[in-house]
Protein backbone atom coordinates (compact mmCIF):
# COMPACT_ATOMS: atom_id res chain seq x y z
CA UNK A 1 0.00 0.00 0.00
CA UNK A 2 1.35 3.51 -0.98
CA UNK A 3 1.43 6.27 1.66
CA UNK A 4 -0.30 9.41 0.34
CA UNK A 5 1.10 12.98 2.33
CA UNK A 6 -1.81 15.98 2.96
CA UNK A 7 -0.56 18.40 5.01
CA UNK A 8 -3.66 20.48 6.63
CA UNK A 9 -4.98 22.80 8.88
CA UNK A 10 -8.08 20.60 9.39
CA UNK A 11 -10.04 24.32 11.17
CA UNK A 12 -12.59 24.61 9.28
CA UNK A 13 -13.87 21.31 6.98
CA UNK A 14 -15.27 21.84 3.85
CA UNK A 15 -16.57 20.07 0.90
CA UNK A 16 -12.58 21.08 -1.14
CA UNK A 17 -10.73 19.20 1.33
CA UNK A 18 -13.13 16.19 1.66
CA UNK A 19 -12.55 16.01 -2.05
CA UNK A 20 -8.41 15.80 -1.54
CA UNK A 21 -9.04 13.61 1.01
CA UNK A 22 -11.52 11.06 -1.10
CA UNK A 23 -8.79 11.63 -4.21
CA UNK A 24 -5.84 10.62 -1.80
CA UNK A 25 -7.57 7.54 -0.79
CA UNK A 26 -7.67 6.66 -4.13
CA UNK A 27 -4.04 6.21 -4.39
CA UNK A 28 -3.42 4.67 -0.86
CA UNK A 29 -3.42 5.40 3.00
CA UNK A 30 -3.67 8.84 3.29
CA UNK A 31 -0.75 10.08 6.48
CA UNK A 32 -2.26 13.30 7.71
CA UNK A 33 0.68 16.38 8.51
CA UNK A 34 -1.68 18.33 10.53
CA UNK A 35 -0.18 21.83 10.55
CA UNK A 36 0.56 22.80 14.50
CA UNK A 37 -0.53 26.63 16.19
CA UNK A 38 2.88 27.90 15.40
CA UNK A 39 3.13 26.39 12.05
CA UNK A 40 0.06 28.30 10.99
CA UNK A 41 1.10 31.49 13.41
CA UNK A 42 3.32 33.31 11.46
CA UNK A 43 1.71 32.96 7.69
CA UNK A 44 -1.78 33.13 8.89
CA UNK A 45 -4.31 33.65 11.58
CA UNK A 46 -4.40 31.36 14.47
CA UNK A 47 -6.73 28.35 13.81
CA UNK A 48 -10.40 28.75 15.39
CA UNK A 49 -10.03 25.56 17.44
CA UNK A 50 -6.68 24.18 19.28
CA UNK A 51 -4.33 21.52 17.56
CA UNK A 52 -5.76 18.90 19.89
CA UNK A 53 -9.49 19.55 19.17
CA UNK A 54 -8.25 19.84 15.06
CA UNK A 55 -6.52 16.09 15.80
CA UNK A 56 -9.68 15.06 17.36
CA UNK A 57 -11.69 16.40 14.09
CA UNK A 58 -9.00 15.06 11.52
CA UNK A 59 -8.40 11.70 13.05
CA UNK A 60 -11.98 10.91 12.54
CA UNK A 61 -12.66 12.11 8.90
CA UNK A 62 -13.06 8.82 6.89
CA UNK A 63 -10.12 8.24 4.02
CA UNK A 64 -7.74 9.59 6.74
CA UNK A 65 -5.19 6.33 8.44
CA UNK A 66 -2.91 7.84 10.25
CA UNK A 67 -2.02 11.78 11.76
CA UNK A 68 1.19 13.35 12.28
CA UNK A 69 2.20 17.11 13.71
CA UNK A 70 3.67 19.03 10.90
CA UNK A 71 6.00 21.62 12.64
CA UNK A 72 6.75 23.32 9.73
CA UNK A 73 5.15 25.80 7.35
CA UNK A 74 6.84 23.70 4.71
CA UNK A 75 6.19 20.34 4.04
CA UNK A 76 10.03 19.24 3.42
CA UNK A 77 10.93 18.36 7.34
CA UNK A 78 8.13 16.10 7.04
CA UNK A 79 8.38 14.69 3.56
CA UNK A 80 11.89 13.92 4.46
CA UNK A 81 11.13 12.11 7.74
CA UNK A 82 8.29 10.18 6.31
CA UNK A 83 9.30 9.53 2.90
CA UNK A 84 5.71 9.18 1.17
CA UNK A 85 5.30 7.81 -1.98
CA UNK A 86 3.05 10.39 -3.36
CA UNK A 87 1.92 13.94 -1.91
CA UNK A 88 -1.19 15.59 -2.75
CA UNK A 89 -1.87 19.44 -3.49
CA UNK A 90 -5.29 21.36 -4.78
CA UNK A 91 -3.47 22.72 -7.78
CA UNK A 92 -4.04 26.39 -6.55
CA UNK A 93 -0.57 26.43 -5.57
CA UNK A 94 0.73 26.66 -8.98
CA UNK A 95 0.84 30.68 -8.71
CA UNK A 96 1.07 32.92 -5.54
CA UNK A 97 3.02 32.89 -2.37
CA UNK A 98 3.37 29.30 -2.56
CA UNK A 99 4.43 28.57 -5.59
CA UNK A 100 7.83 28.45 -4.34
CA UNK A 101 6.89 25.49 -1.83
CA UNK A 102 5.72 23.95 -4.90
CA UNK A 103 8.89 23.62 -6.50
CA UNK A 104 11.01 22.72 -3.73
CA UNK A 105 8.48 19.89 -2.52
CA UNK A 106 8.65 18.88 -6.61
CA UNK A 107 12.42 18.97 -6.53
CA UNK A 108 12.37 16.59 -2.73
CA UNK A 109 9.47 14.27 -4.24
CA UNK A 110 12.20 13.60 -6.97
CA UNK A 111 14.99 13.10 -5.36
CA UNK A 112 13.36 10.53 -2.84
CA UNK A 113 11.39 8.96 -6.18
CA UNK A 114 8.14 10.02 -5.13
CA UNK A 115 5.44 12.11 -6.83
CA UNK A 116 3.24 15.37 -6.70
CA UNK A 117 -0.28 14.54 -7.34
CA UNK A 118 -1.96 17.92 -8.14
CA UNK A 119 -6.06 18.02 -8.20
CA UNK A 120 -7.95 20.46 -9.67
CA UNK A 121 -9.25 23.61 -7.19
CA UNK A 122 -12.44 23.15 -5.76
CA UNK A 123 -14.08 26.46 -7.20
CA UNK A 124 -16.09 28.60 -4.56
CA UNK A 125 -15.58 27.04 -1.84
CA UNK A 126 -11.86 27.47 0.50
CA UNK A 127 -10.72 27.97 3.97
CA UNK A 128 -9.80 32.10 3.76
CA UNK A 129 -13.25 32.69 2.03
CA UNK A 130 -15.01 30.68 5.39
CA UNK A 131 -12.86 31.64 7.73
CA UNK A 132 -13.59 35.26 6.64
CA UNK A 133 -16.91 34.54 6.96
CA UNK A 134 -16.55 32.75 10.29
CA UNK A 135 -15.00 36.44 11.31
CA UNK A 136 -17.86 38.83 10.73
CA UNK A 137 -20.19 36.16 12.82
CA UNK A 138 -17.72 37.18 15.12
CA UNK A 139 -16.18 35.49 18.58
CA UNK A 140 -17.62 35.24 22.43
CA UNK A 141 -15.37 36.13 25.03
CA UNK A 142 -14.10 32.86 26.08
CA UNK A 143 -12.81 32.53 22.39
CA UNK A 144 -11.24 36.14 22.74
CA UNK A 145 -9.60 36.10 26.07
CA UNK A 146 -7.75 33.06 25.38
CA UNK A 147 -6.44 33.68 21.98
CA UNK A 148 -3.72 36.06 23.97
CA UNK A 149 -2.01 32.98 25.29
CA UNK A 150 -2.18 30.66 22.43
CA UNK A 151 -0.53 33.56 19.86
CA UNK A 152 2.07 34.22 22.89
CA UNK A 153 2.95 30.53 22.59
CA UNK A 154 2.91 30.23 19.46
CA UNK A 155 4.20 33.43 17.69
CA UNK A 156 7.16 36.02 17.87
CA UNK A 157 6.53 38.59 17.89
CA UNK A 158 2.74 38.68 19.15
CA UNK A 159 2.15 41.78 17.00
CA UNK A 160 -0.26 44.86 18.29
CA UNK A 161 -2.10 47.78 16.78
CA UNK A 162 -3.86 50.41 19.03
CA UNK A 163 -7.07 51.18 18.25
CA UNK A 164 -9.29 53.78 19.97
CA UNK A 165 -12.47 53.43 17.81
CA UNK A 166 -14.38 50.68 15.76
CA UNK A 167 -13.30 52.39 12.62
CA UNK A 168 -9.61 51.48 13.63
CA UNK A 169 -10.54 48.06 15.14
CA UNK A 170 -11.75 47.22 11.89
CA UNK A 171 -8.46 47.88 10.17
CA UNK A 172 -6.50 46.17 12.44
CA UNK A 173 -9.23 43.31 11.96
CA UNK A 174 -8.98 42.96 8.34
CA UNK A 175 -5.68 44.36 7.09
CA UNK A 176 -3.39 41.37 5.40
CA UNK A 177 -0.01 42.45 3.54
CA UNK A 178 1.64 39.59 2.11
CA UNK A 179 5.40 39.25 2.49
CA UNK A 180 7.61 36.51 0.87
CA UNK A 181 6.98 34.31 4.17
CA UNK A 182 2.99 34.59 4.10
CA UNK A 183 0.44 37.38 4.94
CA UNK A 184 1.33 39.90 7.79
CA UNK A 185 -1.02 40.95 9.96
CA UNK A 186 -1.83 42.28 13.45
CA UNK A 187 -2.35 39.63 16.03
CA UNK A 188 -3.91 41.71 18.61
CA UNK A 189 -5.59 45.38 19.52
CA UNK A 190 -4.16 47.63 21.89
CA UNK A 191 -7.01 49.61 23.92
CA UNK A 192 -4.22 52.99 24.68
CA UNK A 193 -5.50 55.31 27.60
CA UNK A 194 -3.43 58.04 25.32
CA UNK A 195 -5.53 57.45 22.08
CA UNK A 196 -9.05 56.39 23.80
CA UNK A 197 -8.78 59.95 25.66
CA UNK A 198 -6.56 62.04 23.02
CA UNK A 199 -10.01 60.96 20.32
CA UNK A 200 -12.11 62.55 22.79
CA UNK A 201 -9.82 65.86 22.90
CA UNK A 202 -8.77 65.01 26.91
CA UNK A 203 -6.05 64.82 28.52
CA UNK A 204 -4.09 61.49 29.17
CA UNK A 205 -4.25 61.33 33.17
CA UNK A 206 -5.80 58.34 35.26
CA UNK A 207 -8.74 56.27 33.76
CA UNK A 208 -10.52 57.83 36.97
CA UNK A 209 -13.55 56.59 35.29
CA UNK A 210 -13.40 53.26 33.92
CA UNK A 211 -17.18 52.58 32.64
CA UNK A 212 -16.11 55.71 29.55
CA UNK A 213 -13.13 53.66 28.79
CA UNK A 214 -15.29 50.20 28.24
CA UNK A 215 -17.84 52.65 26.61
CA UNK A 216 -15.36 52.55 23.50
CA UNK A 217 -13.66 49.73 24.07
CA UNK A 218 -17.12 47.90 23.28
CA UNK A 219 -17.52 49.43 20.02
CA UNK A 220 -14.18 47.80 19.58
CA UNK A 221 -15.22 44.78 20.75
CA UNK A 222 -18.63 44.99 18.43
CA UNK A 223 -16.87 44.52 15.15
CA UNK A 224 -13.63 42.86 15.80
CA UNK A 225 -12.46 38.99 17.38
CA UNK A 226 -8.92 39.38 17.65
CA UNK A 227 -7.08 39.76 21.67
CA UNK A 228 -7.16 42.63 23.42
CA UNK A 229 -4.40 43.74 25.82
CA UNK A 230 -5.93 46.99 27.98
CA UNK A 231 -3.76 49.49 29.42
CA UNK A 232 -5.07 50.12 32.90
CA UNK A 233 -3.16 53.08 33.79
CA UNK A 234 -1.96 52.36 37.43
CA UNK A 235 -4.84 50.05 37.85
CA UNK A 236 -5.60 52.75 41.15
CA UNK A 237 -5.92 51.23 44.78
CA UNK A 238 -6.19 47.48 44.96
CA UNK A 239 -9.67 47.45 46.14
CA UNK A 240 -10.91 49.20 42.66
CA UNK A 241 -8.59 47.01 40.58
CA UNK A 242 -10.36 43.50 41.84
CA UNK A 243 -13.39 45.41 39.93
CA UNK A 244 -11.42 46.01 37.18
CA UNK A 245 -9.88 42.49 36.47
CA UNK A 246 -13.07 41.05 36.75
CA UNK A 247 -15.04 43.67 34.38
CA UNK A 248 -12.23 43.16 31.77
CA UNK A 249 -12.84 38.94 31.89
CA UNK A 250 -16.51 39.56 31.62
CA UNK A 251 -15.96 41.64 28.51
CA UNK A 252 -13.50 38.35 27.04
CA UNK A 253 -10.00 41.25 27.36
CA UNK A 254 -7.18 38.91 27.31
CA UNK A 255 -4.81 41.27 29.30
CA UNK A 256 -4.07 44.13 31.20
CA UNK A 257 -0.96 46.13 31.78
CA UNK A 258 -0.60 48.30 34.96
CA UNK A 259 2.11 50.79 35.74
CA UNK A 260 3.68 51.04 38.89
CA UNK A 261 3.46 54.76 38.84
CA UNK A 262 1.61 56.68 41.86
CA UNK A 263 -0.69 59.29 42.28
CA UNK A 264 -2.28 61.02 39.66
CA UNK A 265 -0.32 60.00 36.17
CA UNK A 266 0.48 61.44 33.59
CA UNK A 267 1.82 59.81 30.37
CA UNK A 268 5.17 58.52 30.22
CA UNK A 269 6.28 59.78 26.98
CA UNK A 270 5.85 63.61 28.25
CA UNK A 271 9.10 65.60 28.75
CA UNK A 272 11.46 65.62 31.51
CA UNK A 273 9.52 68.03 33.70
CA UNK A 274 7.12 65.32 34.88
CA UNK A 275 8.61 64.25 38.12
CA UNK A 276 6.38 61.24 38.84
CA UNK A 277 6.45 59.25 41.98
CA UNK A 278 6.89 55.67 41.67
CA UNK A 279 4.61 52.93 43.39
CA UNK A 280 6.71 51.07 46.49
CA UNK A 281 7.20 47.46 45.39
CA UNK A 282 5.62 46.11 48.38
CA UNK A 283 2.13 48.13 47.29
CA UNK A 284 2.52 47.23 43.80
CA UNK A 285 2.84 43.59 44.40
CA UNK A 286 -0.31 43.50 46.77
CA UNK A 287 -2.35 44.95 44.25
CA UNK A 288 -0.61 42.63 41.65
CA UNK A 289 -1.82 39.37 44.17
CA UNK A 290 -5.62 41.21 44.66
CA UNK A 291 -5.71 41.38 41.10
CA UNK A 292 -4.62 37.58 40.28
CA UNK A 293 -6.81 36.55 43.22
CA UNK A 294 -9.89 38.12 41.91
CA UNK A 295 -9.66 36.75 37.97
CA UNK A 296 -12.10 33.95 37.19
CA UNK A 297 -10.57 32.73 34.02
CA UNK A 298 -6.92 30.68 34.32
CA UNK A 299 -6.00 32.44 30.80
CA UNK A 300 -6.24 36.29 31.69
CA UNK A 301 -3.11 37.85 32.22
CA UNK A 302 -1.95 40.91 34.54
CA UNK A 303 1.11 42.26 32.98
CA UNK A 304 3.36 44.65 34.85
CA UNK A 305 4.49 47.85 33.16
CA UNK A 306 7.94 48.95 34.79
CA UNK A 307 7.96 53.08 34.74
CA UNK A 308 11.98 52.56 36.03
CA UNK A 309 14.07 54.08 32.99
CA UNK A 310 11.41 56.34 32.22
CA UNK A 311 11.71 57.99 35.73
CA UNK A 312 15.74 58.12 35.20
CA UNK A 313 16.23 55.28 37.13
CA UNK A 314 19.02 52.64 36.06
CA UNK A 315 18.30 48.94 34.34
CA UNK A 316 19.22 47.56 37.57
CA UNK A 317 16.21 49.50 39.52
CA UNK A 318 14.03 48.09 36.69
CA UNK A 319 15.48 44.43 37.15
CA UNK A 320 14.45 44.31 40.92
CA UNK A 321 11.03 45.85 39.98
CA UNK A 322 10.62 42.56 37.49
CA UNK A 323 12.26 40.32 39.98
CA UNK A 324 9.20 41.48 42.87
CA UNK A 325 6.70 41.51 40.09
CA UNK A 326 7.30 38.27 38.86
CA UNK A 327 7.80 36.46 42.31
CA UNK A 328 4.05 38.01 43.55
CA UNK A 329 2.56 36.57 39.75
CA UNK A 330 2.93 38.83 36.99
CA UNK A 331 2.10 37.10 33.75
CA UNK A 332 4.48 39.24 31.80
CA UNK A 333 6.57 42.45 32.11
CA UNK A 334 6.13 45.44 30.00
CA UNK A 335 9.49 47.76 30.11
CA UNK A 336 9.04 51.39 28.88
CA UNK A 337 11.43 53.50 28.06
CA UNK A 338 11.88 56.54 26.16
CA UNK A 339 15.55 56.92 25.16
CA UNK A 340 15.29 56.94 21.29
CA UNK A 341 18.88 54.87 21.01
CA UNK A 342 16.75 51.54 22.77
CA UNK A 343 20.30 51.13 24.42
CA UNK A 344 18.74 50.43 27.92
CA UNK A 345 15.30 48.43 26.62
CA UNK A 346 18.00 46.50 25.12
CA UNK A 347 20.07 45.97 28.05
CA UNK A 348 16.88 45.40 30.02
CA UNK A 349 15.63 42.67 28.18
CA UNK A 350 18.77 40.89 28.04
CA UNK A 351 19.71 40.57 31.16
CA UNK A 352 16.18 39.83 31.95
CA UNK A 353 16.02 36.95 29.58
CA UNK A 354 18.77 35.55 31.31
CA UNK A 355 16.92 35.07 34.65
CA UNK A 356 13.37 34.50 33.13
CA UNK A 357 13.36 32.94 29.81
CA UNK A 358 9.80 31.75 29.62
CA UNK A 359 8.38 35.13 31.26
CA UNK A 360 6.40 37.29 28.27
CA UNK A 361 8.28 40.59 27.55
CA UNK A 362 6.50 43.45 26.19
CA UNK A 363 8.33 46.40 24.33
CA UNK A 364 6.47 49.31 22.96
CA UNK A 365 9.07 50.84 20.90
CA UNK A 366 7.78 54.43 19.94
CA UNK A 367 10.95 56.19 20.57
CA UNK A 368 13.40 53.18 20.00
CA UNK A 369 11.32 52.87 16.18
CA UNK A 370 14.70 51.87 14.20
CA UNK A 371 14.59 48.45 15.24
CA UNK A 372 12.39 46.15 13.45
CA UNK A 373 10.34 43.37 15.19
CA UNK A 374 12.86 41.02 14.11
CA UNK A 375 15.67 42.97 16.40
CA UNK A 376 13.09 43.07 19.37
CA UNK A 377 12.93 39.81 19.08
CA UNK A 378 16.62 39.14 19.27
CA UNK A 379 16.15 41.14 22.19
CA UNK A 380 14.01 39.05 24.00
CA UNK A 381 10.51 40.56 22.97
CA UNK A 382 7.52 38.33 23.18
CA UNK A 383 5.12 41.34 22.36
CA UNK A 384 5.38 44.65 20.23
CA UNK A 385 2.60 47.11 20.93
CA UNK A 386 2.18 49.95 18.12
CA UNK A 387 0.63 52.22 20.57
CA UNK A 388 -0.74 54.76 19.14
CA UNK A 389 0.21 55.06 15.72
CA UNK A 390 -3.63 54.52 14.26
CA UNK A 391 -4.48 58.01 15.89
CA UNK A 392 -1.76 59.97 15.30
CA UNK A 393 -2.23 59.14 11.44
CA UNK A 394 -5.55 60.10 11.76
CA UNK A 395 -4.92 63.45 12.74
CA UNK A 396 -2.87 64.66 9.75
CA UNK A 397 -4.93 63.27 7.47
CA UNK A 398 -7.79 65.17 8.95
CA UNK A 399 -6.00 68.16 8.84
CA UNK A 400 -5.07 68.32 5.27
CA UNK A 401 -8.46 67.59 4.40
CA UNK A 402 -9.96 70.44 6.25
CA UNK A 403 -6.87 72.93 5.68
CA UNK A 404 -8.10 72.39 1.99
CA UNK A 405 -11.45 73.53 2.07
CA UNK A 406 -10.87 76.47 4.21
CA UNK A 407 -8.16 77.92 1.09
CA UNK A 408 -9.99 76.94 -1.72
CA UNK A 409 -13.36 77.55 -0.26
CA UNK A 410 -14.96 73.95 -1.59
CA UNK A 411 -14.60 70.62 -1.39
CA UNK A 412 -13.65 68.90 -4.88
CA UNK A 413 -9.90 69.80 -3.99
CA UNK A 414 -10.18 67.26 -0.71
CA UNK A 415 -11.40 64.89 -2.36
CA UNK A 416 -8.27 63.43 -3.29
CA UNK A 417 -7.44 62.89 0.46
CA UNK A 418 -10.63 61.21 1.43
CA UNK A 419 -12.17 57.98 1.02
CA UNK A 420 -14.97 58.01 -1.91
CA UNK A 421 -18.40 57.77 -0.51
CA UNK A 422 -18.90 53.94 -1.78
CA UNK A 423 -15.97 52.96 -0.15
CA UNK A 424 -16.90 54.24 3.00
CA UNK A 425 -20.19 52.61 2.29
CA UNK A 426 -18.93 49.43 1.50
CA UNK A 427 -16.56 49.27 4.26
CA UNK A 428 -18.93 48.22 7.07
CA UNK A 429 -20.66 45.07 6.72
CA UNK A 430 -24.16 46.03 5.76
CA UNK A 431 -23.43 49.80 5.58
CA UNK A 432 -25.37 50.21 2.05
C1 LIG B 1 -0.75 54.41 26.10
O1 LIG B 1 -0.82 54.09 24.91
O2 LIG B 1 -1.65 55.02 26.67
C2 LIG B 1 0.43 54.05 26.89
C3 LIG B 1 1.69 53.80 26.22
O3 LIG B 1 0.32 54.02 28.10
S1 LIG B 1 2.60 55.29 26.28
O4 LIG B 1 1.78 56.34 25.75
O5 LIG B 1 3.78 55.07 25.47
O6 LIG B 1 2.96 55.54 27.65
MG1 LIG C 1 -1.48 54.76 28.84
Amino acid sequence: MKTIYLGLSGDIIHPGIINIIREAAKHGEVLAGLLTDSAIAPHKRLPYLTWAQRLEVVENIKGISKVVPQEEWSYIPNLKKYKPDAIIHGDDWRSGPLSREREEVMAVMKEMGGVVIEIPYTQGVNSTALSELMRSVGTTPDVRLKTLRRLIDTKKPVRIMEAHSGLSGLIIENLAVEKDDGFHSFDGIWSSSLTDSTSKGKPDIEAVDLTTRLQDLTNILECTTRPIIFDGDTGGKPEHFVFTVRTLERNGVSAVIIEDKMGLKKNSLFGTDVNQELCPIMDFCEKLIAGKKAQVTREFMIISRLESLIAGFPVSHALERARAYVAAGADGIMIHSKEKSGDDVREFCEKFRAEFRGVPLVLVPTTYNRFTEKELVSWGASIIIYANHMLRASYPAMMRAAKTILEKERSLEADEFCMPIKEILELIPGGK
